[in-house]
């Protein structure tokens, strides 16, 4: 048993893993971190999980976490200091939609600037997906990480990594960029003094993919050096940060945010709304074409469990480009957190995020939803 510490199974390359091991870095609770090819993983662990996939977490008493945003959510509810929940309700809907955005949007991005450049950092690479593999000798080890990396490689096409949009993506990158940085400059976290799930979330593609690996981590270094700093940042297990003197580990009073977090809002809900709107319609479409829609039923085209499930293919215009990828019904399931925690807002708070959403275009993206809910049900997708 896990003896009063969490166990994170993981990888050191791995997109979600950095998310929850930041959090729990952060959150200071005592975590042992146990690599993926641990044989009570794979034989006892993962049976309990239902499919293989990294993170999952086990908690002193002994249950079994997957998904980020479950375990994030397991541990906040039980360890209350330090409250990484920012306390103003229009900081909570903001902090759910950048985990919601770092969490899923940017993962194509992540992933492109890991297998679009595998030439350029095919060492690097191979010695990380190695790392995950059972001992063995070392060659036969970078030899069995090179079929991994095929499988990992051959997920593009289903992201909408193609030739055709690659400097659309790469474009958009920059931008997002540019206004990370900004704020990095005069803030430590997105909501200020504090940690929030919305730098855990972004710290899913910002840290293992495009600050770790060579190519995106010297593109980061080189034209964004405080978001990298933010990365590094986000791995130590204090709050208060040296980098900024005096300002103070809190979030801001008054459900205020800092200034520089409109323009982050206003890439992101113009970066990713044309496709969680194309989502949205196919779901729906393939919500319409079910013939015994039941509560419980899974959200996915096969009935196959998986990580990453879609329910159609789907194609949209985004910035002079076509689209076309998976859909990706988690995106919806994570932007309702946000999209609830807007409902739950009343009087003065329900009108001080109106007009946010309306300076920052999100609007539109607020108020759509889908004819069903999508719920999380023994780490599966499944109709509400
Ligand atoms: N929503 C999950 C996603 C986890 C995930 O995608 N993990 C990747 C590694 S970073 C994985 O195990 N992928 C295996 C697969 O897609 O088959 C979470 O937040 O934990």
């Amino acid at each position: 048993m896990a003896g009063g510490h969490y166990i994170l199974w993981a990888t050191p390359h791995s997109l979600y893993a950095g998310k929850a091991r930041s959090y729990l870095i952060k959150k200071g609770v005592p975590y042992r971190e146990v690599s993926a090819s641990d044989p009570e993983f794979l034989g006892q662990v993962i049976p309990q999980v239902g499919h293989m996939v990294i993170p999952v977490v086990r908690t002193p008493e002994g249950e079994v976490l997957q998904d980020t945003t479950a375990i994030i959510d397991h541990i906040e509810a039980r360890t209350a200091a330090p409250d990484f929940v920012p306390p103003g309700p229009v900081q909570r809907v903001v902090a759910a939609v950048l985990d919601a955005f770092g969490s899923n949007y940017l993962l194509p991005l992540a992933m492109h600037y890991r297998w679009s450049y595998r030439d350029q950092q095919e060492l690097f690479l191979r010695t990380e997906f190695a790392r995950a593999i059972p001992p063995m000798p070392h060659e036969q080890r970078l030899e069995t990480a090179g079929k991994l990396m095929t499988r990992f490689a051959g997920f593009l096409p289903n992201l909408g990594v193609t030739e055709a949009v690659i400097p659309a993506m790469e474009e958009s990158y920059a931008e997002l960029l540019a206004v990370l940085d900004k704020h990095f400059q005069q803030h430590p976290y997105l909501l200020g003094g504090r940690p929030s799930i919305a730098d855990f979330g972004m710290m899913a593609p910002l840290y293992a993919h495009l600050a770790r690996d060579p190519v995106p981590g010297l593109l980061m270094k080189t034209t964004a050096p405080n978001v990298f700093r933010w990365t590094e940042r986000m791995n130590t297990g204090v709050i208060e940060d040296p980098d900024f003197p005096g300002y103070g580990a809190d979030f801001p009073a008054d459900d205020a945010l800092p200034e520089t977090l409109e323009a982050i809002l206003q890439v992101a809900f113009a970066q990713w709304g044309p496709g969680l709107a194309a989502d949205a319609d196919c779901f729906d479409r393939w919500l319409a074409g079910l013939p015994d829609p039941a509560p419980g039923h899974m959200v996915s085209h096969n009935g196959v469990r998986q990580v990453h499930p879609h329910v159609g293919r789907i194609s949209y215009a985004w910035r002079g480009v076509t689209m076309e990828r998976g859909s990706q019904p988690h995106s919806l399931w994570h932007f309702a957190r946000a999209q609830a925690a807007a409902d739950a807002l009343a009087g003065t708070a329900a009108t001080r995020l109106a007009d946010l959403l309306a300076r920052t275009g999100g609007t539109t993206m607020m108020a759509r939803r889908t004819a069903r809910p999508i719920m999380r049900e023994n780490n599966v997708l499944v109709l509400g």
